[in-house]
């Protein structure tokens, strides 16, 4: 039986669908903040800072794996970073504690291109490289990777994690994030709106549309365990592009559709990510393949807001 935590954010409410759709809607537990709807009777209320609630959650229904998505994300991190420590560490300490000590034999962890910072190679940044990140979402990630490796070290937990690109998808808006536009600008020209794009025009970041995102923690928690040699968290990659390149993808879908360049301090995160992740060890270690590219992207985020 599968818990998820953070079942109403972007992210978790297209993949607790595809979980119980592989698994059944009897063994998935989706679990959020706040009521969220979703197909079967099962959903429990869980703030992820308590501890106690996660254990009887885990003992009332026998939770062997757990997908650890609730989180504060870059933007929104910046304006209460301490909040955002606390968050997103109590968060996963109680999630790692509880693997250790009770039915759970699996845990996934999102961790996030937000780990590298300009000490590292941002043309292509390398699966170990320099980690000094600017903000505090980032920081909170290193130091998530590095708690799931020494978990996995010493408590033998089998914690797998994905460096997820920015997430782009048609069924979920994200929130608070700095990759964020990538998902807006197709709302916006869907509903014939100008974009005021807060990223500078030519300021590239990776990105995964969100059919790949969600294969990618199935193909990841399925491998054998044996298969999974990075304990920290593997590069993933799947596309990268400016603020223009995905307007200029939109136009050749929408001609009349208009953008224009408002950057603000998400401008300065976006600059000390990577433009690309090298993912050599998840093509290596469990077979990743992405399969959309931009322009793919595009026609499908268009047919399905439109
Ligand atoms: C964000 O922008 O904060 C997230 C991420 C890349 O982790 N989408």
């Amino acid at each position: 039986m599968i818990l998820i935590t953070g079942a109403g954010g972007q992210i978790g409410a297209v993949l607790t669908k595809a979980l119980q759709k592989r698994y059944g809607l009897d063994k998935v537990l989706p679990t959020d903040i706040r009521k969220v709807a979703f197909d079967g009777d099962l959903f429990e209320l869980l703030d992820i800072t308590d501890k106690t609630r996660l254990v009887e959650l885990v003992n009332q229904y026998q939770i062997t794996e757990i997908y650890h998505l609730a989180a504060v994300l870059s933007a929104t991190g910046e304006s209460r970073p301490v909040f955002t420590w606390d968050i997103n560490m109590s968060g996963l300490l109680n999630v790692l504690e509880v693997a250790r000590h009770t039915s759970v034999k699996k845990v996934f962890y999102p961790s996030s291109i937000a780990v590298f910072g300009e000490e590292t190679s941002l043309e292509l940044a390398p699966q170990f490289g320099a980690l000094i990140p600017t903000t505090v979402y980032g920081i909170s990630k290193v130091a998530g990777e590095s708690w799931c490796n020494y978990y996995s070290l010493k408590y033998n937990v089998d914690v797998r994690s994905l460096r997820f690109p920015g997430i782009i998808g048609h069924e979920t808006l994200p929130g608070g994030g700095t990759t964020d536009y990538a998902v807006e600008i197709y709302h916006a020209a869907v509903q014939g709106k100008t974009f005021h794009c807060y990223i500078s025009e030519n300021e590239k970041m990776p990105m995964i549309y969100m059919k790949d995102a969600i294969r990618s923690v199935m193909e990841l928690m399925e491998a054998p365990k044996d298969a999974i040699k990075v304990r920290t968290s593997y590069n993933l990659a799947a596309m990268s592009f400016s603020p223009k390149e995905i307007a200029a993808s939109i136009q050749r879908v929408l001609p009349d559709f208009k953008i224009v360049y408002e950057p603000d301090f998400r401008d300065d995160i976006a600059r000390s990510w990577p433009d690309q992740l090298d993912d050599a060890h998840a093509v290596r270690d469990w077979g990743w393949k992405p399969e959309f590219e931009l322009e793919g992207m595009t026609g499908d985020m268009i047919r399905c807001l439109g």
